[in-house]
Formats: structure tokens, C-alpha cells, sequence
């Protein structure tokens, strides 16, 4: 098989990275858009803030634009070492992004199930340019989860939501990056919880490490959900879930005992915050110069919600993880920013409006 590498580094996409880590073998063809390996950056502006060390794991900058590649590549992967001709999956957006991206690269076919009106344009530019049958139900991500487990049951074709257990495999590579980049687990790991698959991925993530000695301690973990769609916070499942952080619009998610058991079994725990509050943070990342997509800004609300609950030791090591890009929503984006202004192609007015003349 060929392989493909980048001058003078290490094995790309997660699968060649952790091979002997993940469910693979020599006969696992390896379908890989070279994700992973996504910067982890440290806060200034965060850290004084929160008088910690905060660093930020940019997930938007996997091939697709989210973390879901890292889960993709493996699901992908072994449905094609299954013989699966097709894939389905239901998404509040980026997992259909991911998944038609991956199906495309490997020859597959793939449906997807979406929310009506409440998929981000970026993320359903990317799942109909890559040529994905998308349909658009009458009902949310709940629903559609539902009725893609079912077609999963009746016809030959795979599921590829986090409820298959390749894509929490392949997203747990995220942990095991961060602590090969600060040499340690973080103190706290913060993170938005939608469909509870991630934070479920980081805690086998971060649990693994400690087994393989890589690092002596486990982070303390923290999910936060949106005020409007936190089944787990609440104790019982949302029948309409609302918020304006579309990707984790969940009422019902599939993870839910393993987002609990993360929190509980860390001493972490799985809040809720407020749109507004999202928004806040959406927008102070942004003038750090990281565009992320809303639910990715809920984490960063969350770590300030945790401050204010005297909840982050002075010093500690925090993560934080931006789960999307921002270029996902330019809806969002534009509609909270002032328009450019039209002005003569002149220098003159140009620098009268810039305050320079
Ligand atoms: C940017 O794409 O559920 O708790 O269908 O897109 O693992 O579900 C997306 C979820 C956070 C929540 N941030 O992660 C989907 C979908 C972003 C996301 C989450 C999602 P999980």
C-alpha cells in the first residue's frame, strides 16, 4: 500500500498516527483526509482571565473544518474493510459535512438525515458539494437519529453517527495529542456536549494515556450544554431543544451515560450556559483571532461559568476545545458585524473614513 507522509514528520491522519492504538489491522484500508494534528493553543487573554494556564485545541482546523474527521476517518475506514457499499447518519450539520466528505474519498454512497432550517450553510455547502444525498426532515436531530438507526437496522448500510463505536475510537486521538503536546493531562478539560460522543471519546482519550504512561493524572471534566438543549443538566430527555448554537440543538443524545460517567467518574460535571453567554465568548475568541463556529464558543462560556463557581484552582492547566470553525456559519457571522461601507476607489475618502486623513 502506499503511504502517504509529510517531509520530515510523523505519520498523517490519526489512523497511520495511533495504528497500534485503534481497532485497525494491516488488512484496514485507510481512508484519511490527513486529519488530526490540529494545533493546541495557548490563551493569553484566557489564562489572566482566568488566573490558569488555558490552552485551546482548535478542532476547526481538521480537513472538513471539525473534529468529527478524526471519528470519520475510522468509521469510514472499516465500513469500506466491512464491504458497506453505503453510509447514512443523521447531523445537526458537521458529521454530515465530515461523512460526505470521507464517503466521497472512499467511493461510498451516503445519505444524511438533517433538521429542517437549523443546519448552518457552510456545513450544507460541504455535505451537497461532495455530492451526499441530503434530505431535510420535517423534525429535529432527535428525530432523524431515530430513523437512521432505523434504516441502519433494515437495509445493508452503515450508520455513521457517534453511536458507532469506530467514530468515539477515532476521536479519542484528540487527548492523546493533547497530552503528547503539553507532556501531561490538563488539570480541567472543558468542551460543548451535543450528542455526548466527544466528551465520552476524550475521557477513553485521556484514560488511555495514563494506561500507556504517557501521563501520571486524569483531568477533571467538564461538558456544557445550551440552557435551551441541556437534557443531561435537566435529568431527562428535551423534547424541543432550542439555542442559537445549532450543532448541539440535542434534545435526546446518544452518549448520555458517557458523558455522565466522564464527569462523574472524573469529579468533572455537565453544566449548562446561556445563548447570550455563547455569544460572548464567540465573539472575545474572535478578536483573539480564532473563528470558531457558536457551540465551539460554549466551552469557552463554560470555562468562565466555572470561575465563577471558584471552580478553577489558581495555576492550574486548563484545555479547552474549539470544536468547529467559524467559516461553518457566515449566516451568524455577518449578522452580528457592522457592513462594509462603500466608498470611492480614492485614497482621500478612503483615509478620511479609516480616520487617517
Ligand atoms: C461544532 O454534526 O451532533 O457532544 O450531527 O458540531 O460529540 O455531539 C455535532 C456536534 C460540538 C457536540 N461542537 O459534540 C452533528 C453533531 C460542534 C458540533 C458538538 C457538535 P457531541
Amino acid at each position: 500500500m502506499r503511504t502517504e507522509q509529510r517531509a520530515g514528520s510523523a505519520p498523517t491522519g490519526i489512523i497511520r498516527r495511533y495504528f497500534d492504538h485503534l481497532p485497525v489491522s494491516d488488512e484496514t484500508p485507510i481512508v484519511t483526509l490527513h486529519e488530526g494534528g490540529t494545533p493546541l493553543l495557548h490563551s493569553e487573554r484566557l489564562s489572566e482571565e482566568m488566573n490558569a494556564e488555558v490552552w485551546l485545541k482548535y478542532e476547526g482546523l481538521n480537513p472538513t473544518g471539525s473534529f468529527k474527521d478524526r471519528g470519520m476517518t475510522l468509521a469510514i475506514s472499516k465500513a469500506v474493510e466491512e464491504g458497506s457499499e453505503a453510509v447514512v447518519c443523521a447531523s445537526t450539520g458537521n458529521t454530515s459535512a465530515s461523512a460526505a466528505a470521507y464517503a466521497g474519498r472512499a467511493g461510498l454512497t451516503c445519505a444524511v438525515l438533517i433538521p429542517k432550517g437549523n443546519v448552518a450553510l457552510g456545513k450544507l455547502a460541504q455535505a451537497l458539494v461532495h455530492g451526499a444525498r441530503v434530505l431535510e426532515i420535517d423534525g429535529n436531530f432527535d428525530l432523524a437519529l431515530n430513523l437512521t438507526k432505523e434504516m441502519a437496522q433494515a437495509y445493508p448500510i452503515t450508520l455513521v453517527n457517534s453511536v458507532n463505536p469506530f467514530r468515539i475510537e477515532g476521536q479519542k486521538t484528540a487527548a492523546f495529542e493533547i497530552v503528547e503536546s503539553l507532556g501531561r493531562s490538563p488539570d480541567l478539560h472543558v468542551m460543548p456536549v451535543g450528542n455526548a460522543g466527544n466528551i465520552t471519546a476524550y475521557w477513553r482519550g485521556y484514560r488511555e494515556a495514563k494506561r500507556a504512561g504517557w501521563s501520571q493524572t486524569l483531568p477533571k471534566m467538564f461538558g456544557f450544554q445550551a440552557e435551551g438543549a441541556a437534557p443531561i443538566v435537566r435529568g431527562e430527555p428535551v423534547a424541543d431543544p432550542k439555542t442559537v448554537a445549532t450543532a448541539i440543538r440535542i434534545g435526546n443524545p446518544a452518549s448520555w451515560i458517557g458523558a455522565t460517567e466522564a464527569s462523574a467518574s472524573s469529579g468533572g460535571g455537565i453544566y449548562s450556559v446561556r445563548d447570550k453567554e455563547i455569544v460572548e465568548s464567540y465573539r472575545n475568541l474572535a478578536e483573539e483571532g480564532l473563528f470558531v463556529e457558536l457551540a465551539s464558543a460554549a466551552g469557552v462560556a463554560g470555562l468562565r461559568q466555572l470561575k465563577q463557581r471558584d471552580l478553577v484552582p489558581p495555576g492550574c492547566v486548563v484545555t479547552c476545545v474549539l470544536t468547529g470553525h467559524g467559516l461553518k456559519d457566515p449566516d451568524w457571522a455577518i449578522a452580528g458585524a457592522a457592513r462594509p461601507k462603500l466608498v470611492p476607489a480614492e485614497l482621500g475618502p478612503i483615509l478620511q473614513e479609516l480616520d487617517l486623513g
